[in-house]
């Protein structure tokens, strides 16, 4: 019979996910940290795994507290191992709550920031469980360095628990090389602290970041969820995302061109959230809150008018047939000047005028004596600026802009764009 193992990380307990109704219950990181206890419990897991950042941090101790115990406590009663490390935000108070309360089914691994193995039977099958805990908030140093003075069993099926950032070298928070994580005898790596579900891995051994199981905010778009691990061997080690955040967040984009009135407008942003939120249907059976980022796209004569239109369409929040409420929490418009008009503008020799011609002479690939020397003073900025002290980290990796005439123009043409669309949509008629 094969061994099933909920695994998670970051769930940081006491925060509350934005953009969501006050007093909802689902915006609270509680509400998932509950509903996780219960899937391990339904499921029958024979294990539940968390890879750090579970309490956001110190002063959020009381709130987390009693919910975790209350997990902890429901967990053992359905027989339920806890296997857990430490991460960046919860590095000194996961170990007081645990050494509050003895737990003989809960156990925090590497707590004194070296490495740690315990070796448990589930299902009758001794486990191999390895992990690190951060002991302050940053360490610099890669914690695989000092991972073989564990000598693990090569011959036990092992499964590591770890907290870092994968292949950012400078980084603060525990930097991971792939290659050496791959050639440790671990058969599977669950790891914690990036926010994003991400499959490292998926052959042996494998290698996840769960991401976050609660979505907190707009810039933690899509599914979050909990992952389901069947192990059958050291070398059958399936992962299964359970799409269990009471909140998703999404970005959309909608191409607008040619609605000409508020209604036309209405249908075409309604239907293309509407069919947004259809086609992730399959994923919302437990999201109760699906909140939308738009951003507004093509070209349009009404760019005076689409401020207006944008409001209205903001309360539009329907129901899903899973119970799920939708709703618009920002809108953004890159709408450009349709094309008949620029032709018009550029004849004029008003600023808005001015920008229409560089537009057009720029779509082009031709130039003129005015873009010339913009181009020419931009590349004369950015050299400036490439070698001002305060941008020499970005230089040192590489993130600079050459100054190329193309990357010249291409800016140029952007930021003309938008000074436009910003222009006309200011004007009243
Ligand atoms: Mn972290």
């Amino acid at each position: 019979m094969s061994i099933k193992i909920l695994a998670s990380a970051d769930l940081h307990l006491g925060k509350k996910s934005s953009a969501i109704e006050e007093g909802a219950e689902q915006r609270s990181t509680r509400y998932t940290w509950q509903r996780m206890v219960d899937r391990a419990i339904e499921h029958q897991v024979d294990a539940l795994l968390l890879a750090g950042d579970i309490v956001d941090q110190d002063n959020w101790y009381f709130e987390a507290i009693g919910p975790l115990q209350k997990g902890f406590n429901r967990l053992e009663q359905a027989g339920v191992e806890v296997f857990m490390i430490a991460g960046n935000h919860d590095f000194d108070v996961l170990g007081q709550i645990i050494r509050h309360h003895s737990y003989e089914h809960v156990h925090l691994l590497g707590a004194d920031g070296s490495w740690e193995k315990i070796v448990h039977p589930l299902k009758g099958q001794d486990i191999q469980f390895v992990g690190w805990s951060f002991t302050q908030q940053h360490v610099q140093e890669d914690p695989l360095a000092g991972f073989d003075q564990l000598d693990p069993d090569p011959a036990a099926l092992t499964i590591g628990l770890l907290h870092g950032d994968l292949d950012i070298p400078d980084s603060l928070y525990a930097p991971l090389a792939l290659s050496h994580l791959a050639n440790k005898s671990v058969d599977a790596w669950i790891m914690g602290h990036i926010h994003q579900p991400r499959s490292v891995k998926k052959e042996h051994p494998l290698i996840a970041y769960t991401g976050t199981p609660h979505a907190l905010n707009p810039g933690e778009p899509g599914m979050h969820g909990p992952v389901l691990l069947t192990v059958e061997s050291k070398h059958n080690i399936q992962a299964q995302w359970l799409p269990l955040s009471p909140i998703r967040y999404e970005g959309l984009e909608v191409d607008v061109s040619h609605t000409q009135d508020p209604p036309a407008f209405r249908e075409v942003v309604t239907r293309g959230l509407w069919e947004s939120a259809q086609r992730l249907l399959p994923e919302l059976e437990e999201v109760t809150y699906l909140v939308y980022d738009l951003q507004l796209v093509g070209e349009s004569s009404h760019l005076n008018k689409i401020e207006a239109w944008m409001q209205e369409v903001t309360d539009y929040r329907p129901e899903l047939s899973t119970g799920t409420e939708v709703s618009i929490r920002k809108i953004v418009s890159q709408i450009q000047p349709a094309r008949a008009d620029m032709r018009d503008l550029a004849e004029e020799s008003s600023p808005a005028g001015k920008l229409a011609q560089t537009i057009l002479v720029l779509e082009q690939d031709e130039s003129n004596d005015f873009l010339d020397a913009l181009t020419e003073q931009w590349q004369q900025y950015l050299n400036k600026l490439n070698y001002s002290s305060t941008y020499l980290p970005l230089r040192q990796h590489e993130r600079l802009l050459k100054g190329t005439r193309e990357e010249a123009r291409s800016i140029i043409l952007n930021e003309s764009r938008r000074l436009l669309s910003m222009l006309l949509a200011q004007q009243k008629q």
